[in-house]
């Protein structure tokens, strides 16, 4: 005997176990011969054949089906079709119950592979179809990103906007709160409150667009401050910007539709010249440190009342006017005018742009020639 691990021992053993392999595979070939022959005799049984035919044939049918397949929607009912509780798999393999019992774990096993190339098949095309598709986006979104963009000018405020912006910045840094309120008003709030009785002259001054009997555009903001003054006990400082209206034909310093910021201060002791404190700090934080003056003046809710001009660029101009309220206003809100006083301001937004900005024609700031506005 040669020794155990010699190549020839080895060779030996090799050829053993072939013919013991082939051995096998013999046998089980006359055992399939037999199930075959037993299965075409009795026809309600089903041959280890004919199974495993039919597995082959599944599987090639499978094959050239998910080949075909354009679409992950069509694979996944391949899917089901052929692997699902329902799927042509599970039919193959509930014949199996019909064969022997020593022959089902062969087509169990052969099931299973074929299971799993099905299963590694659709994932393939799955990928291939996914890949395709994006492929097809990609081709048909195109984008160049180098392309230089189409120019959106930003924009910026018109002089109004940022002409109001300004001077409620200075009264906010004096302590005073932005108050807003409607364009549509009635004649109460617009002038009784404000002791301008129906037939009074001033109503024909300040003549307006009416709406209805009682309901008017307004022709100052100085009703924002009537409300506030309702609802909220003084002391009071304010300041009301807002777009107001007048009937008046336009011309170069004449808008039936402008805009305007009243000031409001409602407290004990206060009086003229805190009044001309105020409009004397504003108006040197927004022109400059220039020239201010007083002139006596009249308004039916200011007593005493004033014009107040700046001296710019060497004239006297007209910027605002003001006074002390009138306690008839005061008492119409309930407020006791000997325990408070106060005074108020009012000026026109576009004069202020204008004599700012050197603009010669009101109607420039309202007819949007970009050429113009551009220049702020
Ligand atoms: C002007 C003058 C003024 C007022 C407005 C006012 C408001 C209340 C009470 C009393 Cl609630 N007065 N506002 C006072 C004086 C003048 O405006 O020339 N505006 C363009």
């Amino acid at each position: 005997m040669p020794a155990a691990n010699t190549p020839s021992s080895l060779l030996i053993r090799i050829r053993k176990a072939l013919v013991w392999w082939g051995g096998f595979l013999e046998a089980r070939g006359r055992l399939l011969k037999v199930t075959a022959f037993r299965n075409t005799a009795v026809s309600a049984t089903i041959s280890l054949q004919q199974l495993t035919e039919q597995l082959e044939q599944l599987e090639a049918e499978a094959a050239k089906a998910i080949g075909a397949a354009g679409s992950a929607a069509e694979l996944e009912d391949l899917r089901v079709g052929l692997l699902g509780k329902k799927g042509k798999l599970s039919a193959v393999l509930g014949a199996m119950g019909k064969l022997p019992g020593p022959e089902r774990p062969l087509v169990g096993q052969r099931a299973n592979v074929l299971k799993e190339q099905v299963q590694g098949l659709l994932g393939e095309r799955l990928s291939a179809v996914k890949a395709a598709a994006m492929a097809e986006r990609i081709a048909a979104e195109t984008l160049d990103v180098t392309m230089p963009s189409r120019f959106t000018p930003a924009g910026h405020r018109h002089p109004l906007i940022s002409t109001i912006e300004e001077i409620v910045d200075i009264f906010s840094g004096l302590g005073y709160r932005v108050e807003e309120g409607p364009e549509i008003e009635t004649d109460h709030y617009n002038f009784t409150a404000l002791n301008i009785p129906p037939h009074h002259p001033a109503r024909d001054m300040q003549d307006t667009f009416y709406l209805s009997e009682h309901e008017l555009l307004r022709t100052h903001t100085s009703p924002v401050q009537i409300r506030h003054l309702e609802n909220n006990p003084p002391p009071v400082r304010i300041v009301a910007p807002g777009r107001v209206y007048r009937r008046d034909a336009v011309d170069a310093t004449h808008s039936p539709v402008f805009h305007q910021v009243e000031v409001l201060a409602i407290d004990e002791g206060l009086d003229f010249s805190h009044l001309r404190g105020t409009v004397t700090t504003f108006l040197q934080r927004f022109f400059g440190d220039l020239p201010v003056r007083f002139r006596a003046s009249y308004f039916p809710f200011t007593e005493p009342s004033a014009e107040v001009d700046v001296q710019w660029r060497g004239r006297w101009l007209e910027v605002m006017g003001c006074g002390m309220v009138d306690p008839a206003v005061l008492e119409g809100l309930g407020i006791d005018p000997e325990r408070y006083s106060g005074f108020a301001a009012g000026l026109g937004v576009e004069r202020f742009c204008m004599v700012r900005h050197g603009i010669d024609d009101i109607r420039r700031l309202f007819t949007s020639d970009l050429r113009f506005l551009e220049q702020f």
